[in-house]
């Protein structure tokens, strides 16, 4: 048994779990936290739990970051049950520890464990554009699900997550302190951010004017924070609710574009492939106006084709803060990593902008039908 699992193991006692570890696995999807299946076989009963380190790097608070989830999950559950669903499936359930918490720290890091959801599946590219439009109705309905909920009540997990204008100034910031030594190779790309500058402040101008308000919103809505049912292969559980703060529905919607209509990889290095699918793109805008476009404003409409720009250019900023700052956010697999996210999420930035006009036309189509 190697350090982790053992670690792992100690961390599910502390959580009261029993019985026999049977298998221990790792997922490898997410860019944030450490995540573990771990499998116990307890008084004759298979019973799949999946054990999380919490990446106190990015979530400084884990105390504030878990009353936050818990909160909002006993919240969801309540809405799930009341529109006739199974809580059990549709939303994460969070276990307690010995203590009360829903955290543990053990060997300097904090711990949580929840349930794993059974015969489900993540994707990370899209082929079938129905699984997507189904994405597009899961965030559309989480949303929505959301819009009681009190948003004072929420703490910030992360300062200034979707702060545009904050995240070209952290970059204009990594290439003055060049602590990686890498700048001088990346030039360009700098060159590609930085003449974009503009952008950066158009929603939270908008904010500013009272035409797009703050909602509950997720904030990280990549397709692989989603689970699939594995036999009807519709979304069912929103999972990594760790962003969860007051922001607006367009960069949910804007997010789910970058990753979900790209046609490669976020780390896809042969540039060709990277472009925005149209079709993908009507998908999800049409999933995700059927679940929620009553409850937008004129203003979030106009600007769903702008904000997948948006978030698109946003990530690519923050990939390459990364690489100059030397990996120190995003979990990497090789030294160039970052860079090779940051050039592919600029080469689909230049690609929507060619396709905005399509984009709106799709998005005022789809808004007539389902508003
Ligand atoms: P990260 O913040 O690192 O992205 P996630 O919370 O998204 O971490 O979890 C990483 C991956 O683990 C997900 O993309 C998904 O594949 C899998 N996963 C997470 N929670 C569950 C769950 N309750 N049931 C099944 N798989 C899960
Ligand atoms: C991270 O945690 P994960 O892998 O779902 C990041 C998102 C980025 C995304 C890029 C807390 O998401 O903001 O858009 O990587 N999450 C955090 O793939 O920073
Ligand atoms: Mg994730």
């Amino acid at each position: 048994m190697d350090t982790v699992q053992k670690t792992a193991l100690e961390v599910c006692r502390h959580f009261n779990i029993e019985g026999e570890l049977k298998e221990f696995s790792t997922f490898t999807d997410g860019h944030i936290n450490s995540t573990y299946l771990m499998v116990f076989e307890n008084a004759g009963n298979i019973e799949k739990y999946l054990v999380q380190i919490i990446n106190t790097h990015v979530f400084k608070n884990p105390r504030e970051l878990m009353e936050n989830i818990v909160n909002v999950t006993a919240f969801l559950r309540e809405s799930i049950a009341a529109g006739g669903g199974n809580p059990e499936r549709e939303t994460l359930t969070f276990l307690k520890a010995a203590d009360e918490k829903y955290y543990h720290i053990q060997d300097g890091e904090a711990w949580r464990i929840y349930r794993f959801i059974d015969d489900s599946h993540t994707y990370n590219v899209i082929e079938n554009p129905a699984v997507f439009e189904s994405a597009g109705k899961s965030f559309g309905h989480f949303q929505k699900n959301l819009s009681g909920y009190p948003m004072d009540q929420l703490h910030e997990t992360i300062k200034d997550f979707h702060n545009t204008p904050k995240r070209l100034e952290a970059l204009k910031a990594a290439v003055v302190n060049n602590a990686a030594g890498r700048a001088d190779k990346v030039s360009s790309e700098i060159e590609f951010a930085v003449s974009r500058g503009e952008d950066t402040k158009k929603l939270l101008d908008l904010h500013e004017q009272g035409r797009i308000p703050l909602r509950v919103t997720h904030n990280d809505t990549k397709l692989n924070n989603i689970l699939f049912d594995n036999e009807s292969d519709e979304g069912i559980c929103v999972i990594d609710l760790d962003t969860i703060m007051p922001g607006f529905s367009l960069y949910d919607f804007g997010d789910a574009i970058r990753f979900g209509a790209n046609t490669a990889k976020e780390d896809e290095t042969d540039l060709d492939k990277v472009t925005l699918s149209l079709e993908l793109f009507e998908a999800y805008a049409r999933g995700f106006l059927s679940a929620c476009a009553a409850d937008l404003t004129q203003d979030e409409v106009d600007n769903l084709a702008f904000s997948a720009k948006l978030m698109t250019y946003e990530c690519g900023i923050r990939f390459l803060t990364d690489y100059l700052d030397g990996d120190v956010y995003f979990k990497t697999a090789y030294p160039q990593h970052n860079l090779d996210r940051a050039r592919n999420q600029f080469k689909l930035v230049s690609d929507i902008e060619s396709k905005l006009p399509q984009m709106n036309d799709i998005v005022a189509k789809l808004y007539e039908q389902y508003k």
